[in-house]
């Protein structure tokens, strides 16, 4: 695992309809992100916020994706900035804000790659098209634009797609998805390990066999870690809870086997929401999750 990190924050709340999750950046800073992972002898650079646009309201709005031009307009800066951490060979940690910033970030980083692969931690699976989503918000959207499916305004972020490959993906902890999103993990054949999958064989076989299965076809992985994932009495602050998800051990310890792999390349930890939160406890999960990403020991 590369130890030279830069944090990018990106404010995003566009991809959803909640105030707070722009507040998300801000809240993982407040709970020490930075300090935490220098004590681990990384060296950690903050960009800052990336200053994202406002939607133009009822004009903005097309067909099903609500927000449409002032989040791609906002991905195209997001992949920019992505782009040029990896190439001043830091590790892009990106704190949102709604997961729809996983266009941009997906764009920027996955130029440098042949294969990229990515990991997607959620309660849901991020794979709606305009065809599929129950409520127009492009957060549910970004896996599915990222493998070239849905509006060519995302799915053409930053001039090039697909980004992904089907096979190049792992989805973990789900237990929330639309009809759509199933016919298309089916037809595409994308490994998922549900919550039942989870219950069933325990975290580290999932984990051991997600990292098997892309260890050898890919040259990377992108961590995309929706907070959700964790159960909501773990992780309150997020504008999607579904009851039944990962206990903090459970997510923490999966952080861990991912350090312990060293195939990391690239992570987001998007979704947390101050306002929607109990004394900033998501973010604080947030950084600890990170913390165990990043090598911490518990000995
Ligand atoms: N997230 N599948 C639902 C939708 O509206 O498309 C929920 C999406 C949630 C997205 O949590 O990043
Ligand atoms: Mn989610
Ligand atoms: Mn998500
Ligand atoms: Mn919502």
């Amino acid at each position: 695992m590369e130890k030279n990190i830069t944090i990018m924050g990106i404010p995003m709340d566009l991809g959803q309809r909640h105030k707070g999750v722009d507040l998300g950046p801000d809240a993982i800073r407040y709970a020490g992100v930075k300090e935490r992972l220098e004590m681990l002898g990384c060296k950690v650079t903050d960009i800052k916020n990336i200053p994202i646009g406002r939607a133009e309201q009822l004009q903005d709005d097309e067909a099903n994706l609500r927000n449409l031009k002032a989040v791609a307009k906002a991905s195209e800066e997001i992949a920019r900035q992505a782009d040029q951490i990896v190439k001043s060979r830091s590790f892009p940690l990106i704190l949102g804000g709604d997961h729809s910033i996983a266009i941009g970030s997906i764009a920027g980083i996955s130029k440098h790659y042949k294969n990229l692969g990515a990991i997607w931690f959620d309660a849901h699976a991020d794979m709606n098209i305009p065809e599929t989503s129950p409520s127009g918000n492009i957060h549910g959207m970004p896996l599915a634009a990222s493998l070239g499916l849905g509006h060519s305004a995302l799915t053409g972020i930053y001039g090039y797609a697909p980004k992904i490959k089907p096979e190049h993906i792992v989805l973990i902890g789900q237990r929330d998805l639309d009809e759509g999103e199933k016919d298309l993990i089916r037809k595409l054949g994308i490994k998922t390990y549900t919550m039942h999958e989870i219950d069933r064989f325990g975290m580290e076989k999932v984990m051991c066999e997600s990292i098997a299965y892309l260890k050898d076809k890919t040259d990377g992985i992108h961590l995309s870690l929706d907070l959700d994932a964790l159960d909501p009495q773990e992780a309150p602050g997020v504008g999607t809870p579904v009851y039944g998800g990962l206990s903090f051990r459970e997510s923490r310890f999966a952080m861990e086997l991912l350090h312990e792999a060293d195939t990391v390349v690239s992570a987001e930890f998007v979704e947390t929401n101050p306002i929607l939160d109990h004394r900033n406890k998501t973010a604080r999960k947030a950084v600890q999750l990170m913390e165990s990403l990043f090598g911490k020991k518990l000995l």
